[in-house]
Order: structure tokens, then C-alpha cells, then sequence
């Protein structure tokens, strides 16, 4: 979390300062006796330092079948209140779309049927809430990064920001990774959950897998992906319901 990241941070920028002055004194030290010696620590410095960079690509934990859960709690929001969301459920989301707008080349609005007919990964992982409770669960879906290379992100583009359909007196939910995160294998928009049509409760008719982060990073009910420069001018700039409510941390790995 926050001290992991300023963990890493410290040692990459210790990393980029040790290579620097070993170029920097390049010559001299290569004819010193101790060139050896520096050389292989500055190295393993830097593989230290991209091990750590590399660990936010790191895969979370998969399970087998038989680790399911037999029961999976719903959290937060089981029914968002608005009418659009409503009738959209009513219809069984035929008519509903997911937009993938922002800083893209070519914005997107995809039906569900068209959604389910991409390229699916599946999964078997532990959602930890941070509430105090975990279950493990199956879900499918859709490959963020395939959405995203589809849209084509431009340059400027820093964070992903899921819009979703609820709100919490009149306030909505909305949450927001970085790219690290949203081209993470693991990050998908799940359609399906224990191989069955994902129900409402659970985020109806798409939601968020994040898998490296805790449970409130999930975005259920999803219906809009946005690509931005900055998080300052959504909600309270926070990068999240809960973390401008609660001060909730916006990276929540585990
Ligand atoms: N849109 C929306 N997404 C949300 C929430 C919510 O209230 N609204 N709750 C979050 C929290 S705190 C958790 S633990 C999970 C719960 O997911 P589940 O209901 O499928 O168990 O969804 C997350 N995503
Ligand atoms: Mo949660």
C-alpha cells in the first residue's frame, strides 16, 4: 500500500542515482581495483529495483473449483436506484451499452451480446473487502486492455475511470486504476460470475476485477469508461467514492 509504494519508489530513484554516478565516474572507477565489486552491486541494485516495478505486473492468486466459496456476500450497493438502471434491468440490459470515452482515438458503445462475444478470460480468485471479510469466486469476462486497445488510448492518458450506475444519497460510485493496473491480465470486465449470468447484486451487467487491490477498487453496475489526464475533476479528485468519503487509500493493493 502507501508504504510499499514509497518502498519501491525509494528504491528505484536509488537505483537511477547509483547507475548515474557510476557513468558519471565511469572512467576513473573502471581503472580503480575496486571497479569489480561496484559494477556487480550497482547491478544487483537494479534488479532489485525492477523486480520491484515488475511485482505491480505480478499475477494474484488463482484457485482451484473446489476452493469456491459456497456463498459469496454482495457489499455496498445491491440495486442502483435510478429509472435508466432500472428499465435497463427490466430489459435484461438488451438496449444498454457500455460507453469507453475520454482521451480515446475512437469512443466506444458496445452492447452486452457484443461484449460477451470478445475474447473472455476466466479466473478463480479471493475478493478481500476491507471490511473484514474474503470469498473466492469465479468471473469471466472481458480483458480490460482489449477495450482499451479497441478505443485506442492517446498519449496523455494516465488513469481509467469507471462511472457506475448507483449512488449513495444522490453521491455516485465511481473508482479509477492507474494503466499498470488496467492492462494487468487479471483486470477484467467480468459478465459472468460462478459461470452463471452476473446478478445484480454482484453488479449487473458488468463490473470491474482488479485483482491486485482491495474489494472497494471493484466497480460494480459499470457503465461508462472514461480515460483521463487527471482524477482532479472527478468526484472530489480522490480517484474514487470511497476514497473522497472515507479517505480510503486510492491504492489499495494486496
Ligand atoms: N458500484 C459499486 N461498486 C462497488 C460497491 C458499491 O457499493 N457500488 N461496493 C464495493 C465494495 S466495498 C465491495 S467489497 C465489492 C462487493 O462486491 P460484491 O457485492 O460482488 O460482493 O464491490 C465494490 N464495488
Ligand atoms: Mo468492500
Amino acid at each position: 500500500m502507501i508504504e510499499k509504494i514509497s518502498r519501491r519508489r525509494m528504491i528505484a530513484s536509488l537505483g537511477a542515482g547509483a547507475s548515474g554516478l557510476l557513468l558519471a565516474g565511469c572512467d576513473r572507477i573502471s581503472r580503480s581495483a575496486g571497479f569489480q565489486a561496484v559494477q556487480s552491486s550497482a547491478q544487483d541494485l537494479t534488479m532489485a529495483a525492477q523486480r520491484l516495478v515488475i511485482d505491480r505486473g505480478a499475477l494474484a492468486r488463482e484457485f482451484e473449483p473446489a476452493d469456491m466459496s459456497p456463498v459469496f456476500r454482495t457489499n455496498g450497493n445491491v440495486m442502483p436506484a435510478s429509472a435508466a438502471y432500472r428499465a435497463h434491468a427490466a430489459a435484461a440490459f438488451a438496449d444498454w451499452r457500455l460507453v469507453v470515452d475520454g482521451l480515446v482515438a475512437r469512443p466506444l458503445a458496445l452492447s452486452l451480446d457484443r461484449i460477451r462475444r470478445l475474447p473472455a478470460r476466466a479466473q478463480i480468485t479471493r475478493h478481500d473487502c476491507v471490511e473484514g471479510w474474503s470469498a473466492i469466486g469465479k468471473w469471466t469476462g472481458v480483458p480490460l486492455r482489449l477495450l482499451l486497445g479497441g478505443a485506442g488510448l492517446r498519449p496523455e492518458a494516465r488513469f481509467i475511470v469507471f462511472h457506475c450506475a448507483d449512488d449513495f444519497h444522490g453521491i455516485p460510485y465511481y473508482e479509477s486504476i492507474d494503466l499498470v493496473d488496467a492492462f494487468h491480465p487479471q483486470t477484467i470486465l467480468a459478465w459472468a460470475m460462478n459461470d452463471r449470468p452476473l446478478e445484480i447484486g454482484h453488479g449487473a451487467p458488468l463490473r470491474l476485477r482488479v485483482e491486485r487491490q482491495l474489494g472497494y477498487k471493484h466497480a460494480k453496475f459499470v457503465m461508462r469508461i472514461e480515460a483521463v489526464e487527471s482524477l482532479a475533476g472527478i468526484g472530489q479528485g480522490k480517484g474514487g467514492y470511497w476514497e473522497d468519503r472515507a479517505g480510503y487509500q486510492w491504492y489499495a493493493g494486496i
